[in-house]
């Protein structure tokens, strides 16, 4: 039976406060030279999903979620890597601590209007809205490369 690729869950976490978003700029490794929010992978020490997103924000900004909810959830596919990633996303209004740049990342806030999409992962224009307006959301994404977005299918999630 075809089982597919094996995957890897990854997490994503961003600040929004007022009309301001923390983003951070990669200084190495996977997506160096863009900006994103804080996060990585999953350790596999029994932690959760939810663990690893505020564990990586204090790791790669140095400060603590205190409100951090789940708010979309994206499957990505690339036909060069060997895994699928599962990138579990997390939204926070306020945090602990102070804001700083560590060896993997720059932190920046940046005006909700001015957002650098044109220096961030393609897709991200397509969901960022609407973590924005605090809508869930849940997708697939399909990449030719890192870089050429070939099929992206992104919607909000209700309850209804
Ligand atoms: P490490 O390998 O550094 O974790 N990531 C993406 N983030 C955005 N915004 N868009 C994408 O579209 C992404 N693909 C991966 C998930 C990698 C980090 O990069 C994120 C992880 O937080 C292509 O541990």
């Amino acid at each position: 039976m075809f089982q597919g690729k094996p995957s890897k869950i990854l997490t994503l976490l961003f600040i929004h406060q007022n009309n301001q978003i923390l983003l951070a700029m990669k200084k190495r490794g996977f997506g160096m030279g863009k900006y994103n929010g804080f996060g990585g992978k999953v350790e596999k020490n029994g932690e959760s999903i939810y663990q690893a997103a505020i564990r990586e924000t204090q790791e790669e900004g140095c400060i603590t979620p205190t409100d951090a909810q789940f708010i979309g959830y994206i499957k990505m596919d690339y036909d060069c890597e060997k895994e699928t990633l599962k990138v579990h996303i997390f939204k926070a209004t306020q945090f602990d601590g102070e804001v700083k740049e560590t060896e993997e990342m720059k932190p920046q806030w940046f005006d909700v209007a001015k957002i650098p999409y044109n220096q961030m992962w393609i897709d991200d224009q397509y969901w960022i809205p609407y973590l924005l307006e605090n809508k869930c959301f849940s997708g697939y994404l399909q990449f030719e490369g890192h870089e050429k977005l070939i099929l992206a299918d992104l919607k909000e999630v209700t309850n209804q």
